[in-house]
């Protein structure tokens, strides 16, 4: 993009009397203007997601096109704040650390200047909005296209049929550019044609808990993949017309399963236009890679074979028909009978078709997203592929996209950087590393305290506004912001929570620093127990605000409508990061590298990338407790009892009491009951503390209190926290981006 001339477009733009939201339109479409999308030249990966969690793009955009000063000082004179256009809010797109790994490596895609193309769907309504009433979560539909959508454009040419069997849907593509080095598409298709057919692109994972769901779940997926694969063919097509050489110019990642009938789609259109069964699974084998980013059962996507053949019975067809291809030749390469059983993609026992196993046995690579999480796939969810091909399998620890995460978040602390380094390290991230050298430096380290209380104080005045809570002064902050889950461990918090309060009021913590707790997650919609968790939250945050004894020291606040601009504003704040879920079931994490980056300390257990993070920060730098995973291993292979752990540990039972005591209420829900007996008693199919909370709890709790008691000395502790920032070059997703791009996609960064 010429940036001069799009500055010049600027100072022309007429202000006077124009809205935040006119102003937002107008000033974008100037940009969009003069933005076009880089030509394709040899080969190009192509990302299918569910989910893109993009989070205002404004800001971002500017940013990336390296006009966002200058937009901020021309508009300045025309007496307008840059900062009006955070009252537009989010694309929520995506719900959680998927689609935000998507958006940052689309962000970094373009700014190495690899060519990666997006594609995903145009949600009418992103992830739910979020309000507490009386404690609990409401959910209220997310309009995000009401300010208007001025930075993607409708190639209304380029609409296709995509073809079931009861229903024929236009898949209309919308054009999101990405800007950077080279400029990139993220492709999102909106389903139009009847009424059922825009029910597609409705909503964002609809409930599948009947038939009905379960079969819309199967729409959408199979939307997203056929419009991708049928788009990609025909650009092929385009530009090299011969198909045999489709894999040699294209690479198509599967993030997650669920674009997976991507495989089955390819393979139906490669026989429709006369490659032969055989040479379309070939080409399907080489054109494929699936990343897997969780390893939870109840996320791994088997989807009923009945339904999948009703309304796709050519995809069903060929996926039965890949299942015996892939018995077949598991055999000749001597699979034994169970290892075929276990790979196989039809499962004949419940009649379904393992998305993973299909994704599995197609890809070239598979990979998980950190170190520790590609080791638990071999050994355990992908064991028999492994020991068979471990070729197929590779690690790429997944990274942030830092423009976003620290530029644009923490230029404060960006300008302490330029500082010390020089510029350099914007264009080159691992150039960051040279920090290092000035961490112990006197000066750096105030520089780097007066920061922190800055973003603080800008952190303190936006949860003023937004939650009408008053928070002030000099206070250490906690932060576990992430989607509630389980195996998160939000529940092992509250119960810290609720420690920390009893001692302190007690008296047994004189030298305690004062304290904030945030908590910032949405649940699903209908997840109960994570409902009742925010509740539980809610209450006991609610008794400590209440109480004049341990306000000034101790304070919590769950904020609302937590999103990808408000953490932005948390992890540039925020002192301590905490990244507590059960040893091997949170795959990596990326929040976890947002708050090192912006020198917060993880405190955390042995799980996904934080062993990566304390690794590169070093373990004196940052807090790790609880079992490691060979310990939670065993316990759960047997011998781990929650109520003989609480029968030895009575003030850990007293706390977990509260669930059921009266101390805090449910609003005569039964929901706290229900946690407590998943606790306790074991519920639904799972056994009692299933994700280890007692077994971690006391050690959580002193690391909570070394953490706190090291803070006192703010100076040692700013120190750990440089060490943070000074290391995290890793974590850029430029940095995964590439290694994608030369272990899986074979594809050169562009060089111009
Ligand atoms: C989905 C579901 C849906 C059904 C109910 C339970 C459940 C539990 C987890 C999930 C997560 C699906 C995949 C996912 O979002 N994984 C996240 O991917 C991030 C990017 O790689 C990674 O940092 C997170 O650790 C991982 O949880």
């Amino acid at each position: 993009m010429d940036k001069n001339l799009f500055l010049n477009d600027l100072k022309l733009l007429e202000t006077e009397n124009k809205s935040a939201v006119q102003l937002y339109n107008e000033i974008s479409a100037l940009a969009m203007h003069r933005l076009q999308a880089s030509a394709k030249k040899g080969k190009c990966a192509h990302y299918l997601s569910i989910e893109f969690l993009i989070g205002r793009v404004f800001y971002n955009n500017l940013l990336e096109l390296g006009v966002l000063e200058e937009t901020a000082k021309i508009l300045k004179k025309k007496g307008v704040d840059i900062s009006v256009f955070e009252e537009i809010e989010d694309a929520a797109l995506g719900n959680g650390g998927l689609g935000r790994l998507a958006a940052c490596y689309l962000d970094s895609g373009a700014a190495v200047g690899v060519p990666l193309y997006g594609y995903g769907i145009r949600y009418k309504f992103g992830l739910f909005r979020q309000k507490f009433e009386n404690g609990f979560q409401i959910e209220m539909p997310d309009d995000w296209q009401r300010f208007g959508d001025p930075w993607s454009v409708r190639r209304e040419h380029e609409r296709q049929v995509v073809h079931f069997a009861d229903m024929d849907v236009e898949a209309v593509p919308y054009d999101m550019p990405i800007a950077g080095k080279r400029v990139n598409v993220l492709r999102l298709y909106q389903a139009e044609g009847s009424e059922s057919a825009e029910k597609i692109s409705g909503v964002l994972y609809p409930a599948d808990d009947t038939e009905e769901g379960k079969l819309l779940r199967i729409r959408q997926e199979y939307f997203l993949s056929a419009a991708a694969v049928g788009d990609i063919v025909k650009e092929h097509e385009r530009l090299h017309g011969d198909l045999a050489s489709f894999a040699q110019y294209s690479a198509v990642q599967l993030n997650d399963t669920h674009p997976v009938f991507a495989i089955p789609e390819l393979i139906r259109v490669l026989v429709k236009k006369g490659v032969s069964y055989v040479g379309a699974v070939k080409i399907a084998k080489e054109t494929f890679d699936y990343t897997n980013h969780t390893i939870l059962p109840e996320a791994l996507e088997c989807w009923d074979a009945r339904l999948v053949r009703k309304i796709l019975p050519d995809i069903a067809g060929i996926l039965r028909a890949l299942s015996d291809t892939q018995a077949r030749l598991h055999k000749k390469r001597g699979y034994t009978r169970a290892e075929i059983e276990q790979t196989a993609i039809y499962q004949p026992k419940n009649q379904t078709f393992s998305m993973a196993n299909a994704a599995v046995f197609v890809a070239d690579k598979v990979n998980g997203v950190a170190d520790i999480h590609s080791e638990i796939i071999k050994r355990k969810l992908f064991a028999a592929e492994y020991r068979h091909m471990p070729e197929k399998f590779t690690n790429v620890t997944n990274g942030v996209a830092q423009r976003r995460w620290l530029m644009l978040a923490n230029p404060e602390l960006c300008a302490l950087i330029d500082r010390r380094i020089g510029k350099e390290w914007r264009q080159d991230f691992e150039k960051l590393s040279e920090f290092g050298h000035f961490i112990c430096e006197q000066k750096t380290i105030s520089e780097f305290i007066a920061v922190k209380r800055e973003k603080k104080n800008q952190l303190f005045s936006h949860i003023a506004k937004q939650e009408k809570t008053q928070m002030n002064g000099e206070r250490m902050v906690y932060a576990q912001v992430k989607r509630l889950h389980e195996y998160k461990r939000q529940l092992m918090t509250a119960f810290a929570l609720v420690r920390l309060y009893r001692d302190l009021k007690e008296n047994k913590l004189p030298d305690f620093t004062p304290s904030l707790f945030l908590f910032g997650a949405k649940s699903a919609p209908g997840y109960a127990r994570a409902k009742g968790i925010i509740k539980y939250i809610n209450e006991i945050i609610a008794k400590i605000d209440a109480d004049d004894a341990v306000r000034g020291r101790l304070a919590g606040v769950f904020v609302t409508e937590y999103n990808v601009s408000y953490a932005e504003k948390i992890v540039a704040a925020a002192d301590v990061s905490l990244q507590v879920s059960t040893a091997g079931l949170e795959a990596s994490g990326t929040g976890n590298m947002k708050f090192m980056m912006n020198g917060a300390v993880t405190l955390g257990t042995m799980d996904g990338a934080n062993i990566e993070i304390v690794e590169k920060a070093g373990e004196k730098n940052n807090y790790i407790f609880g079992a490691r995973v060979e310990e939670i291993e065993r316990l759960r292979a047997g011998g781990y009892d929650p109520a003989a752990y609480l029968k030895d540990h009575p003030e850990w039972a007293k706390i977990a009491e509260t669930l059921v005591d009266g101390t805090y209420s449910d609003g005569g829900t039964g929901i706290f009951r229900e946690l407590y007996d998943s606790l306790l008693v074991g519920a639904s199919w799972h056994k009692p503390d299933h994700y280890f909370i007692f077994r971690d709890i006391e050690e959580y709790y002193q690391a909570i209190l070394r953490a706190n008691a090291d803070y006192a000395q703010r100076e040692r502790f700013a120190e750990k926290q440089l060490k943070n920032v000074a290391n995290s070059a890793y974590f850029s997703s430029d940095r995964s981006v590439l290694e994608y791009a030369d272990k899986i996609w074979h594809i050169q960064k562009d060089e111009r």
